[in-house]
């Protein structure tokens, strides 16, 4: 049995991945988690407590962190702050947590001898032009665009430098937008459907034309648990499910769900620097690893997560307030 260490565990996608191992191994699960404003208790409630326990704490001190490496086999890193529209409001949380912080893990697996799996981005890539028939792959040359982006390529790039330099056993994975239940309400879909539950109207950034590739949380998980057990030391894999959409399209799906009008959504300020297409090429990953995405229908998976968030209004609605307040003040 496999004792693994899960940062971040209690946010989006780090919760879904503590799912999936209770659920398709026998592993057992430590999540170290700060429970930041985007952590959910209640995301990893009720799973078995000879399986799952949960150290609140920072993975930017070693204090906390060497000792608990220590105690475990592999470290899967998802802790991070994650969104790029607070990025540009503070970028100073970004630079500690997601630099210092994958530092500060580094620093524990190499002393410890212990394997890492490292959970990035599309974004360090930066953008593709929307006519531009090319995807992402692991040749594409880093070019991040917000302080968000620009922190998760720096810990990228440390992780590589500690697999070279101090033969850490390190994996990286940069994988697409996730969509799923769970995501935090200030993110794209998850606060497009809940705007519409209340009867508001989707709010979308510029024209709406910007591309994101989709992939639904349940198909990450079972990507890096692939690559935790199969991917090559020292190698980046990228994870993506084919599901290129512009935004429009998106909310039109979201309004269509709830019988609403297509145009009923309104234009608002656009984010600075907004990056306009992310697509992936997983290629590699399917090839060599043989991994493939369950969720091959973006329409049904997002229903779904629709119908979750309806079904979970008690999770969502003490944030809606403060969230939209916040992007309000934006002109957001
Ligand atoms: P999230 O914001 O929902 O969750 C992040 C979690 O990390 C939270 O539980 C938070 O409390 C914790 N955390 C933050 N700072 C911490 C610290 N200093 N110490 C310990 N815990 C801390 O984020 P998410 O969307 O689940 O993203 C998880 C990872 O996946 C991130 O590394 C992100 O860059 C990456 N990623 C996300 C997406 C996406 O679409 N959401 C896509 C590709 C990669
Ligand atoms: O209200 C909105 N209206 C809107 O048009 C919001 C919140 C977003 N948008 C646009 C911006 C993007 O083009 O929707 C798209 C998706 O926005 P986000 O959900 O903020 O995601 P993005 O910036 O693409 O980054 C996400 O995917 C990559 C995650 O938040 C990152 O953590 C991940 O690395």
């Amino acid at each position: 049995m496999q004792r693994i260490l899960v940062t971040g565990g209690a946010g989006f996608i780090g919760s879904n991945f503590v799912h999936h191992l209770v659920e398709h191994t026998d592993a057992s699960v430590t999540v170290l988690d700060k429970l930041t404003y985007a952590a959910s208790r209640e995301s990893i409630a009720g799973l078995p407590a000879d399986r799952v326990s949960l150290v609140v704490g920072d993975i930017a001190d070693p204090e906390v962190v060497a000792p608990l490496v220590d105690q475990h086999d592999a470290v899967v890193h998802y802790a991070a702050e994650s969104h790029n529209d607070n990025s540009l409001n503070d970028p100073s949380p970004f630079v500690q947590t997601n630099l210092i912080g994958t530092f500060t893990i580094l620093e524990a697996v190499r002393r410890a001898g212990v394997r890492l799996h490292h959970i990035s981005t599309d974004e360090v890539y930066g953008d593709l032009e929307l006519d531009d028939p090319a995807r992402f792959t692991e040749a594409t040359p880093y070019n991040p665009s917000s302080p968000y982006s620009s922190t998760k390529a720096g810990s990228d790039l440390l992780v590589r430098a500690w697999v070279r330099s101090f033969g850490v056993q390190a994996t990286i994975s940069n994988c697409s937008n996730n969509y799923g239940p769970w995501q935090h309400i200030e993110k794209f879909i998850p606060r497009q459907i809940t705007n519409v539950i209340d009867g508001g109207r989707p709010k979308l950034y510029g024209a709406g034309q910007n591309v994101r590739d989709w992939i639904h949380a349940d198909d990450h998980s079972s990507a890096v648990w692939t690559i935790l057990n199969h991917g090559r030391i020292g190698d980046t894999y990228l994870i993506g499910a084919d599901g290129e959409k512009n935004n429009l399209d998106v909310v039109r799906q979201i309004l269509r769900h709830f019988g609403r009008a297509d145009d009923d959504f309104d234009h608002v300020t656009d984010r600075a620097g907004h990056d306009l297409r992310y697509a992936i090429d997983s290629t590699k990953l399917r090839t060599e690893l043989g991994w493939a995405p369950q969720f091959a229908d973006f329409e049904s998976g997002l229903a779904r997560t629709i119908e979750w968030y309806v079904a979970h209004e008690d999770w969502w609605r003490p944030h809606k307030q403060s969230v939209e307040a916040t992007y309000a003040k934006q002109g957001q």
